[in-house]
This record gives structure tokens, sequence and C-alpha cells, in this order.
């Protein structure tokens, strides 16, 4: 799985990030920077991969009220994706046809969509993806979505990590970059890890046309 585009069959996944109005509309309180251009490249994976029968699955970060996730509780971030609310929800432009799994609806911490953590015990806890995709004989996933430097990155660490090839499309990615860089780096981690990057586009940091640059495909 090497070259500008993925290939789609009933034995790969597409796998959306969170693709949620917090993420990725400017009025979200976690707010991605460019983070609604995603979008319409995702749409165009997710017609390629329906088209070829491959499964898609979406993942939506599904947070309580209070959770050690939040700044306010104790953890790092303003809370975002709070259950039932606009934030939560995906974004009303992505096309949605498949599962959409949950995560740390039972206030667990991380950012996988294969895993989470009890904040109590430390513990880690599988999500029902791994468990999805072995009943569909999924061998090969291909990553998108928001954000490169949290969930993305965590979720095809995961992937590589429990056996399947995996691919990251590095034109529907956008970072949070709460260090300048930090999207570069994951980036990097993923490369290292033997995750194939996809796609011209450089992780397009604020000062960034939006013009595809040829720094080259990994
Ligand atoms: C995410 C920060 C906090 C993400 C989720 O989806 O990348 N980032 N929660
Ligand atoms: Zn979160």
């Amino acid at each position: 799985m090497s070259g500008a585009r993925p290939s789609y069959d009933s034995g790969t996944a597409l796998l959306v990030v969170d693709v949620q109005n917090d993420f990725a509309d400017p009025a979200g309180s976690l707010a991605v920077a460019d983070g609604a251009a995603v979008i319409p490249v995702l749409a165009a994976e997710i017609a390629a991969a329906r088209a070829a029968g491959a499964l898609i699955a979406y993942s939506q970060d599904w947070h309580p009220d209070v959770t050690p996730h939040f700044a306010k509780d104790g953890g790092t971030w303003p809370a975002h994706c709070v259950m039932q609310t606009w934030g939560a929800e995906l974004h009303p432009d992505l096309p949605v046809f498949g599962h959409v799994v949950r995560k740390g609806s039972n206030g667990e911490d991380g950012y996988s969509a294969f895993t989470m953590r009890d904040p109590q015990t430390g513990a880690m806890i599988e999500t029902e993806l791994h468990a999805l995709l072995r009943r569909r004989s999924i061998a090969r996933v291909v990553v998108g979505g928001l954000a490169t430097d949290y969930c993305v990155v965590e979720t095809a660490l995961d992937a590589i990590r429990l056996g399947y090839e995996t691919c990251v499309l590095r034109d529907a990615v956008r970072a949070v970059d709460l260090l300048p860089g930090d999207g570069d780096r994951a980036l990097a981690r993923l490369r290292a890890a033997g995750v194939t990057l996809v796609g011209r586009l450089a992780d397009a940091g604020p000062g960034d046309s939006g013009a595809r640059q040829s720094k080259g495909a990994a």
C-alpha cells in the first residue's frame, strides 16, 4: 500500500478519527487549525471505500461532563466532545456510512480508537473496534481525521501493534500542535513504527497557504 492513494477492498477498513464539531468547526472548543479541510478529502476516500466494499468505521470522542481528561478535573484539555452536545456530533458535512465507535464514555482517558485507559486502575480497555475488524477479517487499515498528534497517531500506532498493515492519509489529517512541530513529530513516529504515509500535503501550519507541497510521500 504505497503511492498517492490507498487501494480498498473487502479486507481493508477506512478509519475516520474524531471528525467532530469541537475539532473540525472553527467555533469548536478544541478547534484544530484548518481541521475542516480534512472533510472533502475524507469524503472522496469514503466514496472509494464504499465502491470497493471496504469497511468504514468512525470514532467519536465521547466524554462525560466530568472526566480526568479535562483540565478542570485535573487533566489537559478544555472541555470538548461532551456526549449529547453539538461539539461531540460528527461534522455535518462528513458522509457517514458505517460503524461509529465511541470512546471515553465512562471517564476513560486516552486517544486511540482501539484502547482507553481506566483512570482509576491504569488498565487499558479495548473499544469494540478491534473485535469489529476481526469479525470482518480486516487485514489493512487506512486512517485519517483529527488530530494528527493525538487520536490519529495513537490509533495508527495501536493498529500496527495489533498486526494491521496501516496507512495514514497525510492530506486527511491536521494537528493540534500544542508545541510547534508536534504534528510532524507524530508523522515521524508513525513512519518509524512502519506505518505508510500516503498523500503529499505536509501537515499544514497556520502560515501555510494550503498549497500542495512536493516533499514526497514517505
Ligand atoms: C483528541 C485531544 C483530546 C483527538 C481528543 O481527537 O485528537 N485530542 N481528545
Ligand atoms: Zn478528548
